[in-house]
């Protein structure tokens, strides 16, 4: 990214109660003095000031503007946030004002581009920003609030203090010791804490997943069981079309609902009919077997009106290993002797009645979900990890156990322990944004939203 002062909109282009247009550089102070009025010569830092704008010699809006003089700002240089009445048009008029006033727009993410380049965040901080930004549930809102105020990054500060201790050691013992053993050296009880630490946030990060993109759960059966009805009642409105038509449902529909506060990404499904002659059909079918296949818990209604048959035997076929839950709908119109016949069928210690029509035996839904979420969530961290990040841990601890190995073994040459200690403290450089190439920066940055 380019020099320059920048300018943006930082908050959503729209209407409401107020808009804030961020300008960072050298020429913050002066956009600001020609185009707000009785701005002082020497502007208060950190003041927020009810103003005017004003273009040529007419008013154009009113607001409030305050500067922060650089370093003591967001990014690090100085900058000038001015608030407007939130409206599209007016935004873009005032924004045109400061561009013609010799700042330019403002790349995506190029404001915390420039902090984490001046020092004021690491990139776990400026990637956190991003995230929180676009965190799916509070709870995973709350987690990236953590890593943006430093937990993960103090982690990592207080591992590579550890790492660097032992390199001076091993280094010392290369440069001034005849005898060359590893003897000397002991893997301490901090690098073996942090070892643990990092498989917890590993692990725990299938739940941050979770917290973000919501738990996949599909509602499989075969057709007319009622998928689309219990899809639409769990939603609470009517998504997808339901008919006494079996085959009614020919694509998957996928929508997010919330459940004790977690996102659930809850998915109806085509269904599944084994002999199916219609080549649409069929493709629909298949999607639904993916579907299951890739879930992380599987919903199983049955008709209770009509005998079990070999589509329902097939489609719990399918379900092995996964988490599931079988539903025998249509409570209200229940054939004599089907509850006997599914459990004597199905070897599985989770079967209900439902009634989607009548609403009775919902609750047994909601909670299967929550179990799910629960268990899953028995795994969580206290710090949680994005993809990039996730992939340096793991190197990061396969390195460390390398070196335990190495200390506890003795069976190496100290030169091999020492580059091992190296990569991992260069890894922690690159997670912290140390050493980071263009690339990754510009693939990191350019995924933040403009005027942030
Ligand atoms: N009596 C009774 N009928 C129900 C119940 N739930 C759904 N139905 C009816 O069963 C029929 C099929 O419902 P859908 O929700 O379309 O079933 P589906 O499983 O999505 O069907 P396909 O999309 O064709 O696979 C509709 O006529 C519903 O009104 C129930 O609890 N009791
Ligand atoms: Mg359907």
């Amino acid at each position: 990214m380019e020099e320059g002062t920048i300018a943006a909109l930082s908050t959503p282009s729209g209407r409401g109660g107020i808009a804030v247009i961020r300008i960072s550089g050298d020429l913050a102070e002066i956009i600001t003095k020609e185009i707000i009025e009785g701005v002082p010569d020497k502007i208060t830092d950190r003041k927020a000031v009810h103003s005017f704008i004003h273009k040529e010699d007419k008013r154009i809006e009113e607001c409030v503007y305050t500067f922060f003089r650089n370093p003591n700002s967001y990014t690090g240089e100085d900058i000038v946030e001015i608030s407007i009445h939130s409206n599209p048009h007016l935004s873009e008029v005032v924004l045109d004002l400061i561009l013609s006033k010799g700042a330019r727009e403002a790349l995506p993410g190029e404001f915390t581009y420039r902090a984490f380049k001046n020092n004021k965040i690491d990139l776990i901080q400026a990637e956190s920003v991003n995230e929180l930004i676009n965190a799916n549930s509070k709870y995973y809102a709350e987690m990236k609030f953590g890593n943006l105020e430093g937990k993960l990054s103090i982690f990592l500060e207080d591992l590579k203090k550890e790492l660097v201790n032992l390199a001076v050691k091993v280094e010392s013992i290369i440069e001034f010791q005849e005898d060359q053993s590893l003897e000397k050296i002991v893997f301490t009880q901090e690098l073996e804490s942090s070892i643990s630490g990092i498989s917890r946030i590993i692990t725990g990060h299938r739940f941050n997943e979770v917290l973000d993109k919501g738990l996949n759960v599909v509602i499989v059966g075969k057709a007319n069981v009622g998928k689309s009805s219990l899809f639409n009642s769990l939603l609470l409105e009517e998504r997808s079309i339901t008919s006494s038509i079996p085959g009614t449902t020919r694509d998957f529909i996928r929508e997010k609902i919330f459940v004790d506060g977690y996102p659930v990404e809850l998915i109806d499904v085509a269904g599944i009919n084994s002999g199916s002659v219609d080549d649409i059909e069929k493709l629909g079918i298949s999607r639904s077997i993916d579907l299951v296949k890739n879930s992380d818990a599987v919903i199983f209604l049955l008709d209770g009106s009509t005998d079990i048959d070999d589509n329902d035997r097939s489609i719990y076929d399918l379900l092995e290993g996964k988490e599931q839950i079988i539903f025998i709908n249509k409570s209200d119109v229940l054939q004599e002797g089907m509850i006997k016949s599914v459990s004597e069928e199905f070897n599985n210690n989770k079967i209900f009645q439902l009634s989607v029509l009548k609403n009775t035996g919902m609750e047994k839904v909601s909670e299967f979900i929550s179990s799910i979420i629960n268990k899953i969530g028995e795994e969580r961290a206290e710090i949680c990890v994005n993809l990039r990040q996730k992939t340096l841990l793991v190197e990061i601890s396969d390195s460390l156990k390398n070196v335990k190995r190495m200390i506890n073994t003795g069976e190496t040459e100290i030169e091999l322990m020492a580059e091992e200690v190296r990569t991992c403290v260069a890894n922690i450089g690159r997670l912290l944004g140390e050493v980071t190439s263009e690339d990754i920066l510009g693939k990191i940055f350019s995924s933040f939203c403009v005027g942030k």
